[in-house]
Order: structure tokens, then C-alpha cells, then sequence
């Protein structure tokens, strides 16, 4: 039976998901089938020498952690650099906020060439590897190029945009050629493949050969799209454990006479948060019905603080939202709560359920896991609606939510006030087909379909979890 080594920028404790989403599914996978979890250690060392750092491993239950420290200056140029400074905002589409520095780069290789060296030679013959994400895209040339010849997977996370924007990344050839030396390359949605094929013809010169599959430089490589899904029982558990059922009842009660809409999101530029704001506002403006009742819950978790692009995102949000509350809240009645902090994952559920709506408006998002996790955390009697944006990978699946442009500020407030008056029936029947797809492409089913397409076998895929 194969080994699964898994490697991706950050790791998790398998045994405690504590932070939920990727890690917990990427957890689940190897406690299933024992196996390797290879990545940063989240440490950084100030005096680091460059592309150097010590390598420590631990077992956690069945899983071997193995994880590299970075130097100071790799981190500044692989993490917040290459990685968050460019790679994030170009496949996002934001060319506008990518800080092109060709420092960042060196880093990101040297980083990538450090893990390899680092992971080479804790490698069985017959193991499979699968890599995740943008941090790690040459991670598998890097590999061959020290005379690996075990199976590679590589899954990204976030979307891939049309070839034209990847072209103006001035690394965007060796980038991209970097993709044959894995087996299988896997995307969120169809939308991306379609991406990549393009880029693949027009501007790699590769030949296609059929269902997915991409020839150059003497590799061959399969494409195809792998849309992640939630552990929907996982969630349901925890929806109904006492933290999630208090916070809704707590949440019902303060909340008795409004109808609440939810955002939920790490605080960053894709996720379309300004545009939901003002939405929110013109909703008010539109529809005065709505004043003193509709009440949006916003909760941002702070995330990547130290890149510039999130502290001015801040900024004009804290100004957005004040002046929101300013213009309509009442002594008895603020339209917006804006939280700048994370809340347990054990409460998330139980908010998601008291809300009537749930906005979800990336400008971009590979998948968007939080429309997922609102439709499951709804009762099916008397269930919310969710407002999701076309441009979130997720759309793709979820053609029973109302679909928006998060550009088109009026279109999106008529849509919420569609969401905030639509009849009890019709909200049952969305939610049930939601429910459906989202139950049928859960995580364990992405899972076992991208390592099935890379060829682990099947006792691997469907061994028993681990006690
Ligand atoms: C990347 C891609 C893709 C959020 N705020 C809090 C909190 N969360 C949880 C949510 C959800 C997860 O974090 C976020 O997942 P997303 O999918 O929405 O977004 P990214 O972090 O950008 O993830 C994305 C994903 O990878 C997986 O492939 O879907 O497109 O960008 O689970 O509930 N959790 C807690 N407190 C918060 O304040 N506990």
C-alpha cells in the first residue's frame, strides 16, 4: 500500500481541528491511513542563514510532522513577498495590487528548493505526494530536479486567471512550465481549467491529448477540476453541540424582531467586503421597510496584517461601517456589526443558523467554503437564504443560491431584499438541492476523487478512520 505525503505551507495538528476548513480535511485524509505532513513550522529565525533552516519531526497519532524553520529573510520574501504580494493578488486578478520585486522571487525559489531538499530524503520509493497551493507551485520541479520519481499531485486552492493576466507576471513561463513535473494538477472549478488550457495552447505551446491531459518538455500532465467540499457530518455535529445551540438561541433572542444577515470572512480583498457594505447601504436606501430590522453581522478575522494591501482594506472598512452607523442606527437600533476578530469555530454553526441570510460576495474566491458551511448550518424547516457571488468558485455547484455581481451594488441590494422577503416554500426547495450537492461533494469525496485520479489505491482511500 502506497504512503501519502502530504505538503503544504502550514500544518495542522491531525488530532485537533481546531482551526477547521483545509487543515482539518488534509488532518482527516492522513489519520485515515497513517502517512507524511511536510511544511513550514510556523517558526521564523531572525538570524537564519537564507534557503537554510532545521528540520524537526514529531508523530501525531498516525502521522509523521515534519517541518523546516525559515530564516527571517525567507519569510519576508517567500511568505509575505512571492507568495502574498503576488502570486495572491495576479491569480486573484488584482494586478493592481502586485508588488513585482524581484527579491520576493529569488526567495520563493529558494524556499521551494530548500523544502525539497529537505523532503527528498524522508521519501519511500512508493509513496504519493500530494502538494497544496501557491506557496508550492515549482515545488515538484525542484523535486525531479534532485531525482524524484514518486507520483506528484499538486492542488491550488485559489483561482487561475485567464492567460493574459498570468502573463503579466514577469515569471509567469517558468511558472506555469513548472506545472509538467507533476502527474496531476487539480483547480476548484471548471472555469480555472478552462484557464489553464488556454494558457497551456497559447502561450506554453504544449499539445493536448485528450481528457486533460497537457505534453511539453518530455512530461505529460493531467488537468481537471476538483471542487472541495465541507465534512458535512462533521459540521452537522457540530451544529448541534451545545456552544453552536446556545449561540444561536442567544443570537435568536437579542435578534427577536430583526431579521440578521451574516458575513463571514477572513479580512482580505477578494473577499468582496466593501462592495457588501455598500449593498447593505443601498438596501436601506432603497427599501426605509428594512430600518430597524435588518441587522448585518459582519465578522472579519484579521489576516495578513503585515502586507499593505490589508491594512488599507482595514481602513476603508472601519470608515465604511461608521459611517453606515452614523447615517441610520437609532438609539434602539444599529444596522452593522463589524467584528475584527476571529470567532470559535465552535460557535460558527450555531450564527449561521440564526441568520435569515447569508452573504457570501467574493470579487474572486477558488471555492469559498463559507457558503457551504452556511446552507448545512440551516434548519430545513424554516432555512436562510444565501446570497452568493458569481465569481466565487462555489457558483459553479450552487445554482440555487441567488447569484450576484458584487460589482453591480444595486443588483446586489435588490437580490438581498429578494433573499430578506422570499416566500417559506421556495426557501425549503433551494435549500434542499443545495443540500443535496453539497452532501454529495463533501471533502471526502474530493479527496478520494483527486488521489483516485492520481492513482492511490483504493484501501488507502476508504481505510477507517483512525480511533
Ligand atoms: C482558501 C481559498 C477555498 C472564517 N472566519 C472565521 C472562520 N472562518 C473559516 C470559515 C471557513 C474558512 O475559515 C474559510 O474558508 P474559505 O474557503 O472561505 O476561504 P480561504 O481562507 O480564503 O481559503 C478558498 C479554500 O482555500 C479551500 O480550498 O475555498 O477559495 O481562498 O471554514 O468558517 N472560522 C472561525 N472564526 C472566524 O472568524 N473559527
Amino acid at each position: 500500500m502506497s504512503r501519502l505525503v502530504v505538503v503544504s505551507n502550514r500544518l495542522a495538528d491531525p488530532r485537533r481541528p481546531a482551526a477547521g476548513g483545509l487543515a482539518v480535511a488534509l488532518g482527516d485524509t492522513l489519520n485515515r491511513t497513517g502517512g507524511l505532513w511536510f511544511g513550514w513550522s510556523g517558526t521564523v529565525t531572525p538570524d537564519g542563514e537564507p534557503g537554510e533552516g532545521r528540520l524537526q519531526t514529531r508523530q501525531a497519532g498516525r502521522v509523521t510532522l515534519a517541518t523546516v524553520d525559515l530564516a527571517a529573510e525567507d519569510f519576508a520574501s517567500y511568505y509575505q513577498g512571492y507568495s502574498n504580494s503576488v502570486l495572491w493578488p495576479v491569480f486573484h486578478y488584482r494586478l493592481d495590487l502586485a508588488d513585482f520585486r524581484t527579491d520576493y522571487v529569488e526567495g520563493y525559489r529558494r524556499v521551494n528548493r530548500l523544502f525539497a531538499r529537505k523532503l527528498l530524503p524522508l521519501l519511500h520509493d512508493d509513496d504519493v505526494i500530494w502538494v497544496h497551493d501557491y506557496h508550492l507551485i515549482p515545488l515538484a520541479a525542484e523535486l525531479r530536479a534532485l531525482g524524484c520519481r514518486q507520483r506528484i499531485g499538486f492542488f491550488l486552492h485559489i483561482p487561475v486567471p485567464p492567460p493574459l493576466i498570468l502573463a503579466a507576471l514577469p515569471q509567469h513561463e517558468w511558472l506555469m512550465r513548472s506545472l509538467f513535473a507533476y502527474d496531476l494538477v487539480g483547480l476548484q472549478s471548471q472555469a480555472d481549467v478552462a484557464h489553464v488550457r488556454r494558457y497551456m495552447l497559447n502561450e506554453a505551446g504544449a499539445e493536448e491529448r485528450g481528457e486533460g491531459r497537457f505534453a511539453a518538455q518530455g512530461r505529460e500532465v493531467r488537468v481537471g477540476a476538483f471542487p472541495i467540499g465541507i465534512d458535512v457530518q462533521e459540521f452537522e455535529r457540530l451544529g448541534r453541540a451545545p456552544d453552536a445551540v446556545q449561540t444561536y438561541e442567544a443570537m435568536r433572542q437579542e435578534y427577536s424582531r430583526r431579521q440578521l444577515l451574516l458575513g463571514i470572512d477572513r479580512l482580505d480583498y477578494s473577499k468582496g467586503i466593501p462592495q457588501r457594505v455598500r449593498a447593505f447601504r443601498e438596501l436601506l436606501e432603497r427599501y426605509p421597510e428594512n430600518e430597524h430590522s435588518a441587522t448585518l453581522v459582519m465578522i472579519a478575522s484579521p489576516s495578513r496584517d503585515d502586507v499593505h494591501a490589508y491594512s488599507d482594506l482595514r481602513q476603508e472598512l472601519e470608515g465604511l461601517c461608521g459611517a453606515i452607523n452614523g447615517d441610520f442606527g437609532d438609539l434602539d437600533w444599529m444596522p452593522l456589526r463589524y467584528i475584527h476578530r476571529t470567532v470559535a469555530r465552535r460557535r460558527v454553526p450555531g450564527l449561521c443558523r440564526a441568520a435569515r441570510v447569508g452573504l457570501v460576495t467574493p470579487l474572486r474566491d477558488g471555492m469559498n467554503l463559507v457558503a457551504k458551511e452556511y446552507v448545512v448550518a440551516q434548519d430545513a424547516q424554516d432555512p436562510g437564504v444565501l446570497v452568493l457571488s458569481r465569481f466565487a468558485g462555489a457558483a459553479e455547484q450552487l445554482k440555487e443560491a441567488l447569484l450576484v455581481n458584487p460589482y453591480d451594488t444595486q443588483g446586489m441590494a435588490e437580490a438581498i431584499q429578494t433573499a430578506l422577503r422570499m416566500p417559506l416554500a421556495e426557501r425549503q426547495q433551494r435549500h434542499a438541492q443545495l443540500m443535496e450537492r453539497i452532501r454529495q461533494h463533501d471533502v471526502h469525496w474530493w479527496r478520494r476523487s483527486f488521489l483516485g485520479a492520481l492513482g492511490v489505491q483504493d484501501e488507502v482511500l476508504t481505510a477507517p478512520r483512525a480511533a
